[in-house]
């Protein structure tokens, strides 16, 4: 099943758009003992408390699924989980999550003007009837419920190019290196989260966005899962030009990088055990429409 391009393809748009609609709705999906709370809103709750997990505890720059190898895994673990709920919302086994080509709106002279941001399109999620209902805050773990709209400011800085992201994926043949947080100077892992390079590549597209997808509650806003469906994307055009670079740290790594090992449970809100290992293989969940844009893969 194929992960699309949101902008070319309508009926995966307006499919995301409804599913995500159904998945915030408490009478629809409830999240089980969150009276008027959704599944939509615990994978928002999840996000945040993924980031409170600091691996290890006296440090605070990697958590358990950012700042360190397993922000690409975990990242793909939880789509592919918010993807599932989705396809029970619209009834549909075929459903794959669309990505969001910010590379081509990078382009255009007004980024801000992509018919992305349209109100057929997310554009109507900044409205009244999308409503915020949880709130964290980092510095104390704290969770309010609150009920307000959506906050973005488009156009901070500026969106990565498709030449930048090209000479990542050419340019680094490890998918990363010690000492596995921000501040790895080499590596896919480093370069596309954003904390080396100048284009910044997942991190400036949340900065550009800015409002709610600049707190740890970022997925309130469901351009969340489109900005990283395109980096997931990034890291499957890597691994077919880098078939042969594998994962990395295993686990003779010691207990200070626990959730980032390859066969460590990843951070979870769910009995599951996903480990970064089981996250390499994407095709057994879904493909994409094309990942030529983004990789040479004869050279
Ligand atoms: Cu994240």
């Amino acid at each position: 099943m194929i992960r699309r391009n949101f902008l070319t393809d309508a009926a995966a748009a307006r499919m995301y758009i409804e599913g995500v609609k159904r998945l915030k709705d408490p009478a629809q999906f409830p999240w089980p003992g969150r009276d008027d709370l959704s599944m939509y809103d615990m994978f928002v709750f999840w996000h945040h408390q993924s980031m409170m997990m600091m691996t290890p505890p006296d440090q605070n720059d990697r958590n358990a699924a950012h700042s360190g190898p397993a922000f690409l895994p975990w990242h793909r673990y939880f789509l592919i989980t918010l993807e599932g709920f989705l396809r029970q919302a619209v009834n549909n086994t075929n459903f794959r999550i669309p990505y969001w080509d910010w590379a081509a709106d990078a382009e255009l002279d007004e980024p801000a003007t992509s018919p992305i941001w349209s109100n057929q399109n997310l554009g109507q999620f900044a409205r009244a009837d999308w409503r915020v209902r949880l709130e964290m805050s980092l510095r104390t773990g704290d969770l309010q419920i609150v009920d307000r709209s959506l906050d973005r400011a488009l156009g901070g800085g500026r969106l990565p190019t498709r030449n930048e992201v090209r000479a990542v994926i050419r340019d680094q043949t490890a998918y990363d290196a010690p000492p596995f947080n921000s501040f790895s100077s080499s590596g896919v892992r480093n370069y596309v989260e954003g904390w080396v390079g100048s284009e910044a590549i997942h991190n400036s597209v949340h900065i550009w966005i800015g409002g709610d997808m600049s707190l740890s509650s970022s997925p309130n806003d469901p351009v969340f899962f489109l900005h990283h469906c395109n980096v997931d994307r990034i890291w499957a055009a890597w691994q077919e030009r880098n078939a042969g670079s594998a994962y990395v740290p295993d686990m003779s790594a010691p207990d200070t990088l626990q959730f980032h090992r390859i066969d460590d449970p990843l951070y979870s809100v769910f009995e599951d055990t996903v480990t970064p290992g089981d996250m390499v293989d994407y095709k057994r969940y879904y493909e994409y429409d094309t990942i030529s844009d983004l990789a040479d893969l004869q050279t």
